[in-house]
């Protein structure tokens, strides 16, 4: 058997970042998480460009702007949705997450998401680096691993 596998080198990549104003006491976190995960992984902060977007809504139109782009190695889109914000938290989760997955099949650069799902503050708060981890570094992580696995597959 002969395993095709990514490593977690980021140097050398470029990487795009979509985060949402939205809940911003959480993206910022998510944010943080992700620059600190590219960085400690080897990516130069010359090679990381972010764009702050007002929603979790608008996520992906500015996901699909940064992968058409061809400036990217891989995207990410970090945003937080916390049910009871609003009746259609849900729907923005539900709508957010297909969408991205789509963009990056659409356009072959991985795009991963770090978008915070939480039924009350007390779950983002352990999602945006506290008990739970980080999405915004797990995003970079996959990010990084994407980016190297697409490149053993195409060599
Ligand atoms: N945007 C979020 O990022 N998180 C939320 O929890 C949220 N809620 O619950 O309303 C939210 N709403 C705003 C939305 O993303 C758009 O910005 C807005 O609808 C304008 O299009």
């Amino acid at each position: 058997m002969k395993e095709i596998s990514g490593n977690l080198s980021a140097a050398g990549r470029k990487f795009g970042i979509a985060v949402s104003r939205f809940n911003s006491f959480f993206t910022e976190q998510l944010l943080q998480g992700a620059e600190d995960c590219l960085l400690r992984h080897g990516a130069s902060p010359d090679d990381i460009v972010f764009v702050r977007v007002p929603g979790a809504a608008e996520l992906p139109l500015a996901v699909q702007k940064l992968a058409r782009s061809g400036r990217f190695d891989a995207v990410m889109a970090l945003g937080c949705v916390i049910q009871g914000s609003t009746p259609h938290a849900d729907l923005i989760e539900q709508q957010v997450s297909r969408a991205i997955t789509q963009i990056s099949l659409d356009t072959g650069v991985p795009v991963t998401g770090g978008l915070v799902a939480a039924n009350n503050i007390e779950q983002a708060v352990e999602r945006a680096g506290t008990k739970m981890g980080n999405k915004g570094w797990d995003a970079a992580m996959a990010a990084i691993e994407m980016v190297s696995v697409l490149a053993s597959l195409e060599g």
